[in-house]
């Protein structure tokens, strides 16, 4: 047996040698949450990418509440590291170390679209205000409070931040303090939430290890962070997780936040009974769906392409649609071509390329698509990659290149956007189908749209 005297191992020794870092978090769309690969979440896959760095196992456990979590991670035997969307801040210094940052965020007051907006401090007097209890948002309204007791808050440790913006969404509460990040990632989700102001300076998130004087992990930690912000893999997280806004605009966001609401769940049923028969996810049907056609039965596009799934003519015949108007037919069929058109595809293309690709052909058809791999071959480009083929296609609508080609000219753009929209929809979809969106009726997989059947829907926006 070891005496006291000998020396211990450090930290990070210890998660070497039993081969595992075992990390806290919190349960939320920002944090971590089971999608439709397992877990995933912007600081799971961040710290994934860490323990795989060490060469170690990583093993994630939820807290409660944040006085949960960091309670956890002081225990003897508990979590080392909490990667949880921490903001550091004074009083928490006291209990944790915080490492570099690798998030700036923005504390956001958070009101309902038709309410008045509430434009400083004092305006939040007599308004109905909850956040997250023991989060910084709470340190910041106590603060407040003291130069101005007529505002009350309260604290509630039963809700994460998306039920917050979902209270304001419904009008049960007024107003919510939340982080910008938050804010991007949910714009998507709900239509009626609106940033009134910022309260205070932007801060950052960082992770944060056991109070204590063994600096090896938290070096590590440093070391790795500053690494993935050199290489673009924070960058890249980033939009991933949190550039909807920027990628779709503010107004886009807002409109699918809308027709995820008021179009989507006319559909969903047939969505789900279509993949399902052609052993496709839904939620990608669905998203190519959104992209052709904003999920709208009766459009028709310039060249006379018809239809929810948008069909030709002719793929319509091959799948056994007669009324491309009807939304029913024009999913089965999107869903049938979708699938045949993957099966074809060569065998060389693996998964998740292979989506991609099956996509870019729903839209380009597979012959354009076979003369952009052969493209991407000559120029010693990977054609199995999609990555490399994507960079080929814009070149078929250039004399120089398709004038080589097998099938000639195509509107090869078309496709790179088409994909690039369908995966930034599907990733999104993705996560407000996941049960941490749907309040109390967790039912896997489904939608649960908040307000829903709850009131009329405004009158929707028929264009395109
Ligand atoms: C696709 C067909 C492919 C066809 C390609 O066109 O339609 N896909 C479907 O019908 C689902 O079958 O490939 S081919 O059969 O090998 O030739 C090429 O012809 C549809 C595309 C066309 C596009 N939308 C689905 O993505 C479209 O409507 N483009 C026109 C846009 S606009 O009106 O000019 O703005």
């Amino acid at each position: 047996m070891l005496s006291a005297c000998v020396d211990k191992p450090s930290t990070l020794e210890r998660i070497k040698e039993d081969g595992v870092l075992r990390v806290i978090t919190r349960n939320s769309p920002a944090t971590y949450f089971q999608d439709r690969n397992g877990e995933t979440g912007f600081e799971y896959e961040l710290v994934k990418r860490f323990a795989d760095d060490l060469g170690v196992k990583l093993e994630i456990e939820t807290a409660d509440n944040l006085d949960d979590l960091f309670g956890q991670l002081g225990k003897p035997n508990g979590p080392v590291l909490a990667a949880a969307g921490l903001v550091s801040s004074e009083r928490r210094k006291q209990q944790v170390r915080f490492s570099h940052p690798y998030l700036e965020v923005t504390p956001q007051i958070i009101y309902r679209n038709g309410q008045s907006r509430p434009t400083n401090a004092a305006d939040l007097a007599g308004k109905k205000i909850i956040v997250l209890k023991g989060s910084t948002h709470a340190e910041q309204l106590a603060e407040l409070k003291k130069q101005n007791p007529a505002i009350e808050y309260e604290e509630s440790d039963a809700v994460e931040v998306v039920d917050l913006l979902r209270m304001v969404d419904e009008g049960q509460i007024d107003l919510t303090l939340v982080d910008s990040n938050e804010v991007a990632m949910n714009q998507v989700y709900f239509p009626n939430v609106r940033v009134a102001f910022d309260l205070g300076d932007a801060s950052n998130q960082s992770w944060a290890v056991a109070a204590g004087e063994d600096n090896s992990l938290l070096n590590e930690v440093n070391s790795y962070l500053d690494k993935v912000g050199k290489n673009g893999t924070l960058q890249r997280l980033k939009d991933r997780y949190y550039g909807h806004v920027d990628v779709l605009g503010y107004m886009g966001a807002y409109t699918f936040a809308q027709h995820l609401q008021q179009r989507l769940p006319k559909y969903e049923k047939h969505f789900k009974t279509f993949a399902k028969e052609e052993k496709v996810d839904w939620r990608l049907l669905a998203a190519i769906g959104y992209q052709e056609s904003l999920w709208q039965p009766a459009v028709t596009s310039k060249t006379g392409v018809r239809g929810l799934m948008m069909l030709t003519q002719n793929t319509a015949q091959a799948m056994g649609v007669s009324n491309r108007l009807d939304a029913k037919q024009s999913i089965m069929g999107g869903a049938k071509y979708l699938a045949k058109i993957k099966d074809e595809l060569d065998d060389d293309i693996a998964e998740p390329d292979r989506t991609w690709f099956a996509l870019a052909a729903y839209n380009v058809g597979t012959g354009h698509l076979d003369d952009a791999r052969k493209l991407a071959q000559k120029d010693g480009l990977n054609p199995n990659k999609w990555l490399d083929v994507k960079k080929m296609l814009p070149r078929l609508s250039q004399k120089q290149w398709y004038s080589k080609t097998r099938y000639g000219y195509a509107r090869g753009g078309e496709p790179v956007h088409f994909v690039a929209n369908i995966r930034r929809y599907y990733d999104i979809l993705t996560w407000v189908t996941q049960p941490q969106l749907e309040g109390n009726q967790v039912v896997e997989g489904n939608l649960h749209v908040p307000g829903v059947n709850k009131t009329k829907p405004p009158e929707e926006n028929p264009q395109l």
